[in-house]
């Protein structure tokens, strides 16, 4: 295993058309959550990764559970609860205006998430963790679960990746902020886009952004910038990231892609302008199609669009 990762997974319904949510009768249903799109990711380009996760007794849990094998994560430690249903998400087609998410996740199976569902077992032996900031706003277990990987990582020498994904449906501002900083303070990979930048450290400017990450703790961080590219800055210098052009479908899950980018190319060795330019091309291609993750690339075609 060279990956652990844990999360909240839901099943999303995608509206055939633009509007609001009361007017559209057909949906196309997918897999979402920020964690399980990087776990999907990670695996596509050969980097084997365990998803730890809780989705309900139900038939859209044995849903998700199903893609996510049929994608290659390992499973092991992902459980069915019998007590909560699994969460559930649409989106929300807006002309001229970035789409909306309604989250059907309260008391969902992953909100039941705690420390006693992150094993020892599964970090012996693995390189990296990574973690996101929604699990942290799920509530007070899941905010012990990503602790405990944290300090199991800590323990066996795993490197750690963390995204705050900051997601305004799920907690204020206020609330957020000092739990993000704490988090990405603990992480070796942090990253974010210019919007948390100002969350977390007060500043949408990319540079001082990066500048605020690499004081906190990290030693590399990532500034996404969407169609503009991205920042990253180590302590040895820093990288900027031309986007990579496609056209765009939607763009939910290109941070989560480029977070796995990233992650596939430091566990290959790889330098930083090599993560940023594969996390960049990730990013890209999920967005060409309707789902936060279909679009992510095989090792092979990822390094042949990226002309090696
Ligand atoms: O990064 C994409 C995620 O936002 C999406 O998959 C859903 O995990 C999700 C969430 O909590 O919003």
């Amino acid at each position: 295993m060279d990956v652990v990762t844990l999360g909240e997974s839901m099943v999303v319904f995608l509206p055939e058309a633009e509007g609001p949510l009361r007017h559209v009768a057909r949906f196309g249903r997918g897999v979402a959550g920020a964690e399980s799109n990087v776990a999907i990711g990670l695996c596509r380009l050969g980097h084997p990764t365990a998803w730890i996760g809780r989705v309900g007794e139900d038939e859209f849990g044995r849903y998700i559970l199903d893609t996510l094998a049929t994608e290659g994560l390992d499973l092991r430690f992902a459980s069915a609860d019998p007590g909560a249903p699994t969460g559930i998400m649409f989106k929300e087609r807006r002309p001229g205006a970035d789409s909306r998410v309604v989250y059907y996740r309260a008391g969902s199976a992953a909100s039941r998430l705690d420390a006693g569902d992150v094993p020892e077992a599964v970090f012996a032996g693995a390189a990296w963790l990574h973690v996101t900031g929604i699990t942290a706003a799920l509530g007070d277990g899941p905010r012990r679960a990503v602790a405990r990987a944290l300090e199991l990582a800590a323990r066996f020498g795993l490197r750690v990746s963390f995204d705050p994904n900051y997601r305004a449906r799920l907690w204020s501002e206020e609330q957020a902020r000092p739990v993000l900083r704490d988090l990405a303070s603990q992480c070796d990979l942090l990253l974010l886009g210019t919007a948390e930048g100002r969350l977390l450290y007060g500043s949408d400017d990319p540079e001082e952004i990066a500048r605020a990450g690499l004081r906190a703790g990290p030693t590399l961080v990532a500034v996404k910038r969407g169609s503009e590219g991205a920042l990253l800055a180590g302590t040895e210098g820093r990288w900027a990231i031309p986007p990579h052009p496609v056209s765009i479908v939607e763009p939910t899950g290109a941070g989560d892609a480029f977070a796995a980018g990233c992650i596939a190319a430091l566990l290959d060795g790889q330098p930083p302008l090599a993560c940023g330019r594969l996390g960049a091309l990730c990013g890209a291609l999920v967005c060409t199609v309707a789902g936060d993750w279909e679009g992510a690339p095989d090792r092979e075609t990822a390094a042949s669009l990226l002309g090696r």
